[in-house]
């Protein structure tokens, strides 16, 4: 092979790997297999682009080397069809969807194809083909026979210029995800699934999947698990209890009114007197989006109800009752106890309606430079910190000690019966001298501190109260003996109190922040006060017991909301249910599946916002599965998100009409070994399938928990810019173009060699010429390639390429891969005769990244048998340490210093190597060699004249 002739090279393989059905996966139970899975393309009018090929080139590689292990791999590829983009150009072009896909598809097709990835074709599925959806259908009706599928009139996200029903997650910021209107909410009846009900086991078994962190960690926030209790307060003069969800019962003591959602369903028994004010806040309240509502910013709206009074079970109090839009109907109970004193936004509430904020739970300190020891006895003492300023310079009254490297606070413990006041302003004469302070505030509640008081030998349980004083002269008495060999007093400033790191005083941190803030709740845990039999008791035990008291229920919240799964557009899955106005919902008869979705004239959803389906009357009209009386068909379709739930299984048995896939064939190719996909995913698709695939366990129809053993992400390409790749900009890269010029190879080598494969890149034209080079250097070894045996250097170099490759390439360190083959290929540039063995195995673990070359260029070599069938290579690590010698520089008979060379290198390399060192540069400058003694492999010695 002399020049690299890329065109016919590629044509030539893919026409073969297709005869021989290379990549075809056998439903083979008896050999071991791997599933690899790329996240089938929406196949949008714009076609390909170069980002899309990312992942599918890398999972290509992880396919071929499975292949190559022995494995039987499945590395399907289909069409996930249905969706707005395809809709919308329907409802411009008046062009049927249908045909809209087909010619979309075709040309994806013949784009990946192009690339010579190893897709077995013959298991191709497309989601908007009857005979695929007829099975999604199908999951749906068992979802609904379980109860898991259930109409509700919710308040949806509803995009206006769409007229679009949205789920959370399609909801950025606020707007519409597909083209960013604000989105707004809108009462409608709609089709929900109730992912909520697995929501914990979502949650947990996300501890037997080996799944990129960052998925994991997105998908347990997105699920949100919330431990807490349930407590119900009774309404005064009312059978109604109305349940709250806290996370905070601790302090069930200082829930001092309750807060309901406007749409908290008890608001109609309630013996509300000022209804139209309710009604109106309601309307109000649906207006706006969860985020405006629960935005922390947000100035706090509500209306009391008159006439509703709940009572407090734990004191007995009674306390009024609010409804505000900051609480949530669709969490927890849609009803909440306040606790001003401690939760930021009813204390906001509570300023603004001037309602009672009652303090349960104070902060606790341990010290960590004298923390208790345990055995010792406690002492409880109350105690004040005087904060003393100095108006006139602002500097903070401060005790140095003597004994021990302190700076602290004025000090004292009070008495019983002492006002704290008199106490302090009695500290402060007796450590400094001063005796005229003026009191200016108390610190909020007090601090409970815990510590060894060394100079008594006992643990001390201290709670300490600081105030704020002012010097009002600077009057100042003689300080005793005994104090003054304590401690000294000085003024300091604020900063240099901060920067002092002898403070100590545990509390500080929170004197400072009550010193220079606002009032504001405390929101930690800490030690309960003002409650009752609780008061002294630790917050985290306080949550059970008061819980148990007040025969409330412990209970997990989660935030995953039940999943809208109605669209009021066209092109989507029918939902195969059917009303009756005698019989209510009833489900489509199995053996009439698929409902298939008829043609129409026009795809504009109406102006009611009901789908376009609505329209047809002749397809709306039917009969009643139960009764047979005259009924109608939903005409709702289901989201985009649908079919992709669980595509993954019907690849395992595509052409099924029986079912949606051989039990036995799933239990041979399930779970998915290794799918890689979007981040943009996580909490959409791939949290929904694993939801379908549960359920679809618990049916007894798949064999697996999970359905992805292990999930990857990559980094999206972006243009040359540096900017999204989009048609509007008009900076998409098509891989037809590059295909044309470069050659698949290249630019499979190139997308993996870019950059780390999880990291966003931006798209270089030039760079990917490096890869064309690179795969040219390969090409041109060829003809140097010969029966010789390796040199030492080479051989270390070859067993290193092939453990490179093989752990690079299982971790997805794509780039770093290649960068070993263009070592390993660097390395055979510089042999006069390349040895055929390590041009074979450059070949061999090329063969995944540039498949159509390495085939090529193997056959040249006159073997038989395609390289795909080689078994995968291994290294031998007794040969991985290359061969170096140490030889020690002399300089006219001095030793100066040494060189590492390899094995076999000629005494010329040394020289050259030796003169580039700077030390021998520095001895030889102005000098001029007259002589070289070189010792074989030991020493050389450079003699100089003059
Ligand atoms: C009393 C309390 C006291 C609370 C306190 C917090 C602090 P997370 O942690 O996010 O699960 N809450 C309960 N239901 C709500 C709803 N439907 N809409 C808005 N807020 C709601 O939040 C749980 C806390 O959020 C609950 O605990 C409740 O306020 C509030 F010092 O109860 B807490
Ligand atoms: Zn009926």
């Amino acid at each position: 092979m002399r020049s690299y002739d890329h065109k016919s090279i590629e044509k030539k393989w893919q026409k073969k790997w297709d005869e021989e059905g290379a990549f075809k996966a056998p439903d083979d139970p008896k050999k071991k297999k791997y599933y690899p899975l790329i996240e089938f393309p929406y196949p949008s009018g714009a076609g390909l682009h170069v980002g899309h090929p990312r992942p599918y080139i890398a999972l290509d590689i992880i396919a071929r080397k499975r292949r190559a292990e022995g494995f039987n791999v499945l590395y399907p590829i289909g069409w996930d069809a249905f969706g707005l983009p395809t809709e919308n150009y329907a409802l411009k072009t008046g062009k049927d969807p249908r045909i809209v896909t087909k010619e979309n598809s075709d040309t994806f097709r013949r784009q990946i194809q192009s690339l010579g990835i190893s897709f077995d074709w013959s298991r191709e599925i497309n989601t908007t083909d009857p005979k695929y959806y007829k099975w999604t259908q199908w999951i749906f009706l068992q979802l609904f026979k379980k109860g898991l599928a259930y109409k509700a009139e919710t308040a949806i996200n509803w995009c206006p210029k769409d007229k679009i029903g949205l789920a959370n997650e399609e909801v950025v910021d606020g707007k519409c995800e597909r083209c960013g209107t604000p989105v707004e909410q809108r009462l409608k009846e709609q089709w929900m699934l109730k992912i909520t009900e697995y929501a914990k086991r979502l949650y947990d078994d996300l501890d037997t999947v080996d799944y990129i962190e960052r998925a994991k960690v997105q998908q347990r926030n997105w699920i949100g698990p919330s431990e807490g209790a349930e407590i119900a307060f009774p309404i005064v003069g009312s059978s109604e209890n109305i349940s709250v969800f806290t996370t905070r019962a601790d302090t069930l003591f200082g829930a001092t009114f309750l807060v309901l959602a406007p749409e908290h369903p008890s608001i109609s028994k309630l013996p509300i007197k000022n209804r139209d004010e309710v009604a109106a806040y309601v309307v109000a309240a649906q207006k706006k989006t969860a985020i405006e509502r629960t935005a922390e910013t947000k100035k706090k709206t509500g209306v009391k109800l008159k006439g509703v009074t709940a009572v407090n079970p734990a004191n007995k109090e009674e306390i009024p009752v609010f409804i505000a839009d900051y609480v949530l109907a669709t969490y927890g109970t849609g009803a909440l106890m306040a606790v001003p004193a401690h939760d930021d936004r009813d204390y906001a509430f509570a300023k603004q309606f001037d309602l009672q904020i009652r303090e349960v739970i104070i902060p606790k300190v341990v010290d960590v430079h004298d923390p208790p020891i345990p055995g010792k006895k406690t002492v409880e003492r109350k105690a004040v910190q005087a904060i003393v300023i100095d108006p006139k310079t602002n500097k903070v009254l401060c005790l140095k000690w003597k004994k021990f490297p302190w700076t602290t606070f004025i000090t004292g413990g009070i008495e019983e019966e002492e006002d704290p006041i008199e106490g302090a302003k009695r500290e402060i004469l007796e450590e400094t001298g001063y005796t005229n302070v003026v009191y200016k505030r108390t610190l909020g509640g007090p601090v409970e501190s815990h510590f060894y008081a060394n100079h008594k030998g006992e643990n001390r349980k201290a709670l300490f109260t600081a105030m704020v004083f002012e010097l009002g002269s600077e009057e100042q008495n003689e300080i005793s003996e005994a104090e003054r060999e304590k401690h000294v007093p000085e003024w300091l400033t604020w900063a240099e109190l901060a920067a002092d790191k002898n403070v100590k005083c545990s509390e500080y941190d929170i004197w400072v922040d009550r010193f220079f803030n606002e009032p504001h709740p405390f929101t930690g845990k800490g030690v309960l006060i003002n409650s009752g039999e609780f008061s002294g008791i630790e917050s985290d035990s306080a949550k059970e017991k008061i819980t148990h008291r007040v025969k409330g229920e412990l209970k997990t919240t989660f935030k995953l909301r039940d999943w809208v799964f109605s669209r009021q557009r066209y092109w989507g899955e029918p939902i195969p249910m059917i009303h009756c106005g005698k019989c209510g919902w009833q489900p489509v008869s199995e053996k009439n599946l698929p409902v298939e979705l008829p043609e129409v004239e026009k795809y504009q959803p109406t102006d009611t916002g009901e789908s376009p389906l609505a329209n047809i009357t002749e397809w709306v009209n039917t009969t009643c599965p139960k009764c047979k009386g005259p009924a109608k068909r939903e005409t709702d379709v289901m989201p985009n998100w649908a079919g992709s739930s669980w595509y993954y299984l019907r690849y395992c048995d595509p052409d099924n009409d029986a079912e949606f896939a051989d039990s036995k064939k799933l239990k041979y190719w399930t779970p998915v070994d290794w799918y890689n996909g979007g981040m943009e995913h996580t909490v959409l698709h791939l949290l929904y399938s694993r939801f379908w695939h549960k359920f679809l366990y618990d049916e007894g129809l798949v064999p697996t928990i999970e359905p992805y053993a292990k999930r990857t992400s990559h980094g999206v390409i972006l243009a040359e810019d540096g900017k999204k790749m989009s048609k509007s900009l008009g900076n998409v890269i098509n891989p037809d173009d590059i295909v044309e010029r470069f050659g698949a190879d290249a630019l499979r080598v190139y997308e993996m060699f870019m950059g780390p494969f999880d990291q966003a890149i931006a798209w270089s034209t030039d760079s990917l010429v490096g890869a064309r080079r690179f795969l040219e250097k390969v090409a041109g070894l060829h003809e140097r390639v010969s029966d010789v045996s390796l040199t030492p250097t080479l051989e270390t170099l070859m067993h290193q390429t092939i453990k490179k490759v093989s752990e690079d390439t299982e971790v997805l360190k794509m780039n770093t891969a290649v960068s070993a083959l263009m070592i390993f290929q660097n390395g055979m540039s510089e042999e006069k005769s390349v040895p055929k063995k390590a041009y074979k195995t450059l070949l061999q673990l090329l063969a995944p990244f540039a498949p159509h070359l390495s085939e090529e260029l193997w056959s040249d070599l006159g073997e038989k048998s395609s390289i795909q069938s080689e078994p995968w290579l291994t290294y031998d690590p007794k040969k991985l340490q290359s061969q170096t010698l140490t030889i020690a520089i002399q300089i006219n008979g001095k030793m100066r210093t040494t060189v590492s060379v390899p094995v076999g290198v000629s005494e010329g390399e040394i020289e050259q190597k030796a003169r580039e060192l700077p030390e021998v540069e520095k001895w030889l400058s102005g000098k001029t060699v007259s002589k070289i003694i070189y010792v074989p492999g030991r020493v050389m010695n450079i003699l100089t004249s003059s």
